[in-house]
């Protein structure tokens, strides 16, 4: 007879295996534990960091899988939020996004700026992966970028770092634990089915946490912060938006 292991069972046997791991990463619960209307967040992050090999990576398709991709949330931020960011959004689509830059400061050795050619000359990964929005669709694309891991190396994280907050034009935020930060598939993306990413996708730059739910996935990125002390962006975040900081799929 095969034994019926209960999730509770399962969580528990997983936490007592990852005295190592735990070593490093000393919390085995998320930022969020504590809020009983957060308990979704710690099973599955613990689930996730406790059960699964670490850097498990999701089921990667081929060319002919790509499928149609709705544009979800915000589309262009040249036409909404003030006036002064929809100006300072259009202006520099206008030029190409030559103008833009994505700032990386916080607890980083070299904080710095990249301009979209420079983020080009680093290492990229092209992958072909599937979405899932929380609203229930899911949709198959091909993203070009360069995985964060590669910019945090370039600026040289300091020991105490924890997470990586991001910020967009459109004035949302939300942030990542380093183990998503450093997941090889975790890209700053630039590049969508082939071509420049678009402006309803998030032009020029977007977030691709491919572990998590799509609303992770920041769009059209302005500032990555590092810090050590949990920080999901306030009223730009995801809880404060009422929705969940880890959504692990
Ligand atoms: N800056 C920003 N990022 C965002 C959003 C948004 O409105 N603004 N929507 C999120 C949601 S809910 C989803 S499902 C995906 C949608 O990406 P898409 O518009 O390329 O389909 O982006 C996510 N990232
Ligand atoms: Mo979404």
């Amino acid at each position: 007879m095969r034994r019926k292991v209960t999730r509770r069972q399962a969580l528990v046997t997983g936490l007592a295996s990852v005295g190592g791991f735990a070593l490093r990463y000393p919390r085995s619960f998320p930022p969020t534990y504590g809020s009983l209307l957060r308990m979704g967040d710690n099973l599955t992050y613990a689930a996730h960091r406790a059960l699964l090999p670490q850097q498990a990576l999701v089921k990667e398709y081929g060319e002919a899988d790509i499928t149609s991709f709705p544009a979800i949330g915000t589309t262009n931020p040249g036409s909404s939020g003030t006036p002064e960011r929809a100006r300072d959004y259009s202006r520099m689509e206008s030029a190409l996004f030559a103008e833009w830059t994505l700032s990386v400061e916080g607890l980083v050795s070299r904080p710095r700026t990249f301009s979209l050619a420079e983020l080009k000359q680093l290492p990229s990964r092209t992958q072909i992966t599937r979405h899932a929005c929380e609203e229930g669709w899911t949709a198959i694309a091909q993203w070009t970028g360069v995985p964060m891991g590669a910019i945090l190396d370039a600026v040289g994280i300091l020991p105490a770092a924890r997470f990586v907050v991001s910020y967009s034009y459109d004035d949302f935020a939300n942030s990542i634990d380093m183990l998503d930060a450093f997941h090889p598939q975790t890209i700053l993306a630039y590049g969508m089915n082939g071509r420049q990413l678009s402006v309803p996708h998030g032009a020029p730059l977007r977030l691709r946490v491919e572990r998590q739910l799509g609303y992770k996935g920041l769009k059209y990125l302005q500032r990555l912060v590092v810090t050590n002390e949990f920080d999901d962006g306030g009223t730009k975040g995801d809880l404060a938006n009422g929705w969940a900081w880890y959504t692990g799929i």
